[in-house]
């Protein structure tokens, strides 16, 4: 770009970003039933039974697990999606986001 006031050359534009990615958190509770969470994983994330199974324990031993990574609004869906269902069933299951 060139400055209006003194024709140096300036740099005014914007780096080409990536998209940012953020990851979708599942936390642990002492309620929700591992069947539920198992179900939540396979239905919103497109897991199979054996790496929804996998992830779950992880939540359940760890307190924390990563269910996916997206981009910020797929993410948001994501989380708004499982608290949706937690709610609908009446468990306290938390998601929520962090930047990748
Ligand atoms: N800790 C829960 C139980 O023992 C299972 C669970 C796993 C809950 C992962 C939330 C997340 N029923």
């Amino acid at each position: 770009d060139t400055d209006d006031e003194t024709g140096i050359a300036t740099k005014t534009r914007a780096k080409p970003k990536r998209p940012s990615q953020f990851k979708v958190l599942l936390l642990n509770d002492d309620y929700t039933p591992m069947e539920f969470v198992v179900m939540v994983l396979k239905r919103f994330f497109g897991m199979d039974m054996e790496e929804a199974t996998r992830v779950m324990l992880q939540v359940h031993q760890k307190g924390v697990g990563v269910c996916g990574i997206y981009p910020y609004e797929i993410a948001e869906t994501k989380v708004n999606q499982v608290m949706d269902a937690a709610r609908q069933n009446q468990h306290p299951l938390q998601c929520t986001l962090e930047k990748a």
